[in-house]
């Protein structure tokens, strides 16, 4: 396939300019966003977003799982379509460009080739995942999850949130639920560009991470259960305390993923309480461990000594506990052959880059499984993300849309 001419370039401008427009849709409280998955905020982003396409002569699609799939006619309608895409729901107190710079970043390379008019052999298609996050309604990737064959429609529209509204209601309320049945969609390839969400790529002072794999992950969901007291008169040999018993497995699932430095992660994120009162013990909690490595023997070993802690506490402690697997995925090997087209890609534009391995997920893992599939990262600042300062520079957004679009634009093969 004839690769694109090293000038050909996206509009940083416009592309920024989206970006900040998309980020005014429920906004936080500190500079970043909070557009949770089905939320109205989430269905103002999708609205907006599905202008955008219009404008630029795209048709949508929306499954039956809300995923958002604009499609650039390419020259031949028989060729499988080149993906590519990201997701525009945030964390609660997420940042402007996790997820959206995937998704701005395939409009803007549409934009281009429409300004240019240049036509490409293969059709092109831009995709909204929904439900990326996993934080209203868990696991994350949901919706690409359902797409892969890894999750079940039923299943995943059973799920709930913190308040019990299920995910296929929230979906029907906001008016995104489409009638095409999900995973139907044969790709060509898929790409994903997204910020780094880690420190790698800035303190290097390299443009471009060319991801080769992918983390694997366990969300495990515990629940202790002890006995409700007064914190004043219960002695403390009598007490059986599910907020200590959770402060002691949260000490243990740190101390696991040290075991195994200087790849593996975990860490505690959610936590719920009961009864939560200033004076009473507390007699249940439910938190969510999320584990990380990318050697899949690691996170099973983990996964199994904290297991077997788990119990070992709440033995010693006379509480009963429930352990309950909210969230998997093995490590991801990416295409080869896709990955090859990213490095080259950001070779002929002059850009520094290296292979890194993604530590957060990404839709891009389980479509992985049913597509040719890769990614590009760009630096974010300080490597924060899942925070509302996260930060990323316009240059750093435009290399990355560069890249992504001579991969995608490559791939869909330039008609002459
Ligand atoms: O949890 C993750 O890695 C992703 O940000 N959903
Ligand atoms: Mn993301
Ligand atoms: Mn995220």
């Amino acid at each position: 396939m004839a690769a694109p001419g090293e000038n050909l370039r996206i509009n940083a401008d416009r592309l920024w300019d989206s970006i900040m427009e998309m980020a005014k849709i429920g906004p936080g409280v500190a500079g970043g966003n909070n557009r949770q998955t089905l939320t109205d905020e989430d269905s103002e982003g999708r609205a907006l977003f599905k202008e955008w396409c219009e404008e630029a002569g795209l048709e949508m699609g929306l499954d039956q799982m809300g995923n958002m799939f604009a499609r650039r006619e390419g020259t031949d309608p028989d060729a499988l379509p080149v993906y590519v895409g990201s997701h525009l729901d945030t964390q609660p107190t997420g940042g402007k460009y996790d997820g959206v710079l995937g998704v701005l970043g395939g409009l803007e390379l549409i934009r281009t080739l429409n300004d240019l008019g240049i036509k490409t052999r293969h059709p092109i298609v831009i995709t909204n995942w929904t439900n990326e996050e996993g934080t209203r309604f868990a696991p994350a990737m949901l919706a690409s999850g359902v797409f892969a064959g890894v999750h079940d429609l039923e299943w995943a529209y059973d799920r709930t949130d913190a308040k019990g509204k299920r995910f296929g209601d929230e979906l029907e309320r906001i008016g995104w639920k489409g009638n095409e049945p999900v995973g139907q969609r044969k790709m060509k390839a898929m790409f994903e560009l997204h910020i780094e969400q880690g420190p790698i790529l800035e303190d290097e002072g390299i443009d471009i991470g060319v991801v080769t794999h992918g983390q694997g992950l366990k969300w495990l969901q515990v629940t202790l259960t002890g006995k409700e007291s007064h914190t004043g008169s219960t002695p403390m040999p009598k007490r059986r305390n599910a907020g200590l018993g959770m402060a002691r497995v949260t000490e243990l699932v740190h101390e696991v993923a040290m075991d195994y430095q200087p790849h593996a992660v975990g860490a505690i994120g959610h936590v719920e309480v009961y009864p939560n009162s200033r004076n009473i013990i507390p007699g249940r909690t439910v938190f969510t461990i999320d584990i990380r490595s990318p050697d899949k023997k690691v996170l099973d070993t983990m996964d199994a000594r904290i297991r077997e802690g788990i119990s070992t506490i709440a033995e010693a402690m006379d509480i009963s506990y429930e352990v309950e697997q909210v969230g998997h995925f093995d490590p991801v090997t990416f295409d080869e052959g896709c990955v090859k087209t990213i490095r080259e890609a950001a070779e002929r534009l002059g850009y520094s880059h290296r292979d890194i391995v993604s530590g957060a997920g990404h839709d891009a893992c389980w479509i992985n499984r049913v597509a040719p599939t890769a990614m590009v990262m760009c630096p974010c600042v300080d490597g924060l993300s899942h925070n509302e300062a996260e930060e990323i520079s316009k240059e750093w957004a435009a290399a990355g849309a560069n890249v992504l679009f001579h991969a995608v634009v490559e791939t869909a093969e330039i008609v002459e």
